[in-house]
């Protein structure tokens, strides 16, 4: 990202994604397509939570490797590191220091209030950990701290950006205008993709299932066969609806990775069984998927140009968020 006058006017978006799995169909219809797309029209700063990713138990070599995985998928998805920042979050000091403040303008009640946290305490009931209440202002100050405009998400992160404009507006009330308030970008069409072994649950790379989620680095004959168990209903009829939740969630999945309407695609599997249908969306998946796993070995293979990326990335995501900081320190009270 140069600093031309042009890219100066253009508008900042921030995301992050946890290193704890290689990811799902649901992390990229979700999130990370948008990403690539917005990148032609953002300055785009892609992170990987690794910070985030501790909140739950993690064993250190596979969290190591895992963050490698991850920034690999990033650039393999078609992220470009040369129009968007992509970077560690560990490697961005401010991240965390930011935090801190922020947490003090951040209510118990609030965090509360989280589904996120009600859901991993309960899974996670041995190690509820206070970085895990926290999460979200982290969140928080991970957006905040490069002012972006936007954040492109899942449906499931819509509660934490509610709280992270609720922080940035309650500082900028005691403190005159500090941060953007930002605004969440969520997509029309899968922003929710549910898991194929129970679609009332959201696909999750962390899922012990393996045949709940696709991992977008599957290879084409698991693709099909997981989409040929998908949990779907006795119906039979291939319509979107009320009770349809597995078929509601293949013919989500099919018309986002064909750009056709959902009312195309029940017309085109019109009296054929789910059969025929389930191995028409494996199939489109995987081809729609094809080009990522190659592009993931070529570029997983050599460690010494993801980490150059990644630390030149870190070092203006720095640069950036060190001008929000000086900001926030004077407005507190803090003497540099
Ligand atoms: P974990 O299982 O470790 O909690 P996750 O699969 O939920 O991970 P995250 O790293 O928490 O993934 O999320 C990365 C991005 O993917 C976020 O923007 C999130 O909203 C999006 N996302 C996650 N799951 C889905 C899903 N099932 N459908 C659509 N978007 C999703
Ligand atoms: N909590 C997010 C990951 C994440 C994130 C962010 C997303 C951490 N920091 C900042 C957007 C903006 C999740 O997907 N679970």
């Amino acid at each position: 990202m140069s600093n031309t006058p042009e890219q100066q006017k253009k508008k900042i978006i921030l995301s992050g994604i946890q290193p704890t799995g290689i990811f799902t169909l649901g992390n990229y219809l979700g999130a990370i397509k948008n990403w690539v797309t917005l990148q032609e029209e953002y300055n785009c700063c892609y992170m990987i939570a690794d910070l985030h990713a501790i909140t739950v138990r993690q064993e250190t070599a596979a969290l190591r490797s895992g963050i490698l995985d991850a920034a690999a998928l990033v650039l393999a998805c078609g992220v470009d590191p040369e129009k968007s920042l992509v970077f560690l979050q560990s490697g961005v000091h401010t991240h965390a220091e930011l935090s801190w403040i922020l947490s003090c303008y951040t209510q118990f009640g609030e965090l509360s209030r989280m589904t996120q946290f009600k859901d991993k305490s309960a899974r996670h009931a041995d190690n509820v950990n206070a970085g895990l209440f926290t999460y979200p202002v982290l969140m928080a100050a991970d957006i905040l701290v490069y002012q972006a405009d936007l954040v492109p998400v899942g449906a499931d992160q819509k509660q934490h950006l509610e709280l992270a404009r609720n922080i940035a507006e309650r500082f900028n009330a005691v403190h005159g205008n500090t941060f953007t308030v930002p605004e969440p970008y969520i997509p029309k069409a899968g922003a929710r993709i549910m898991s194929l072994a129970d679609p009332t649950k959201k696909m999750s790379k962390s899922d012990t299932n393996v045949n709940g989620f696709i991992s977008i680095l599957d290879d084409k004959d698991t693709i099909i066969r997981k989409f040929r168990r998908a949990v779907t209903d006795s119906d039979a009829c291939v319509r979107y609806g009320e009770g349809k939740d597995g078929i509601n969630n293949l013919l989500t999945i099919y018309s986002t990775v064909t750009g056709k309407t959902i009312a195309e695609a029940e017309a085109e599997f019109d009296g054929k069984g789910y059969g025929d249908f389930k191995t028409a969306v494996g199939e489109a998946v995987a081809d729609h998927l094809a080009p990522v796993r190659d592009n993931f070995s070529r570029i997983r293979a050599d460690k010494d140009a993801l980490l150059a990326i990644t630390s030149s990335g870190a070092e203006k995501a720095l640069s950036i968020t060190e001008r929000t900081m000086r900001k926030v320190y004077k407005k507190v009270g803090f003497i540099r």
